[in-house]
């Protein structure tokens, strides 16, 4: 027999990452659809590798999630990653896509939903991205609402981001987060921050001010059996190295009239407004996208050694 349904490997976990999960040491998921919709070509090789090295460089193990030739790989090799970051057709597979594409052989890039569902289908229990999908501006109408949310809330994972997308609707989105039991956390400071903007201009319900406090509460949840849901270690951008508001208002309008003159909806929603914003900004959203993502790439290798630690004691 042939053809991806005869294929016994659905679900392949790159040998590191494999022995970093039997050794009980500390694994960071990370997305794809960062990699290959959310950052330009060919920046976003370079990219990867940064954002790999940061978890790293905190004494973790990376773990870069696709789906390749109907195959779901978790950790990918740089010749994977190659392949990732140069596919300019790559699907955008949210949990809902990811058995279809399996089933029919497609490759595609994992949204922080299906990137959740994974790394828990493979024992990871913390992952780093940018900005959360969320409520969308308008959604009372679109009824436009990243499945990131539902996704965050049944599946016990840390993640960790810069708060969720600046172009969302913050305050919706931080009541669906209430509404689904996901305790957010402000990495060092009481307001949530804003993706490209330190401070979304919403408090952020709990502070915790080291990694380990993030990994005591994950763990408090499991012993506690309260976990049925992920938590959002929320990771500002360092003020001084936000976008300028004025700038970032700008161009949240004009992203805005440009999806209603252009009549854009569902997943093609997020990828064509960062698109505007890499355009438009000159260069700004892309470098404080970067460097939001490595922080919380490090910052996530942290909490996942915190976390073994406290596994293993
Ligand atoms: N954060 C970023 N860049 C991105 C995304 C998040 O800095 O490209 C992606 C994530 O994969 C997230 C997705 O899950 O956008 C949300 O898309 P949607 O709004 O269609 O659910
Ligand atoms: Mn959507």
């Amino acid at each position: 027999m042939t053809g991806p349904l005869a294929t016994p490997d659905l679900f392949v976990v790159l040998p590191v990452v494999a022995q970093a999960l039997a050794a009980g040491t500390g694994v960071v998921a990370l997305e794809s659809t960062i990699l290959a919709q959310g950052l330009p070509r060919p920046d976003n090789r370079r990219i990867a590798d940064e954002v790999e090295d940061a978890v790293r460089a905190a004494s973790a193990t990376p773990a870069t999630i696709a789906v390749l030739d109907g195959v779901v790989h978790v950790g990918l090799t740089p010749a994977e990653l190659d392949r990732v970051c140069a596919d300019g057709d790559l699907a955008k597979l949210s949990i809902r896509d990811v058995g279809v594409a399996v089933a029919q052989g497609r490759s595609g890039a994992t949204t922080v939903a299906s990137t959740a569902a994974l790394s828990h289908r493979a024992g990871i229990e913390v992952f780093a991205t940018g900005g959360l999908g969320g409520v969308h501006r308008g959604a009372a109408e679109t009824f436009d609402v990243s499945a990131d949310l539902a996704a965050i809330g049944r599946t016990p994972v840390v993640v960790v981001c810069a708060g969720v997308k600046s172009i969302l609707d913050v305050a919706a989105t931080l009541e669906v987060l209430e509404t689904l039991s996901v305790p957010v956390l402000g990495y060092r400071t009481d307001r949530f921050p804003g993706f490209y903007l330190a401070d979304s201009g919403h408090p952020a319900p709990w502070r915790v001010e080291t990694a380990h406090e993030a990994a005591a509460v994950a763990h408090a949840r499991r012993v506690l059996a309260t976990d049925s849901a992920g938590v959002v270690l929320a990771n500002p951008l360092p003020a001084e190295r936000q976008v300028d508001p004025v700038l970032h208002d700008r161009l949240v309008a004009e992203g805005l009239a440009m999806l209603e003159r252009e009549g854009v909806r569902g997943k093609d929603v997020t990828p064509r407004l960062l698109e505007l914003f890499h355009a438009r900004s000159g260069g700004e959203s892309l470098r404080a996208n970067v460097e939001l993502v490595i922080g919380n790439a490090g910052l996530a290798g942290e909490v996942a050694v915190a976390l073994a630690g406290l596994r293993q004691s």
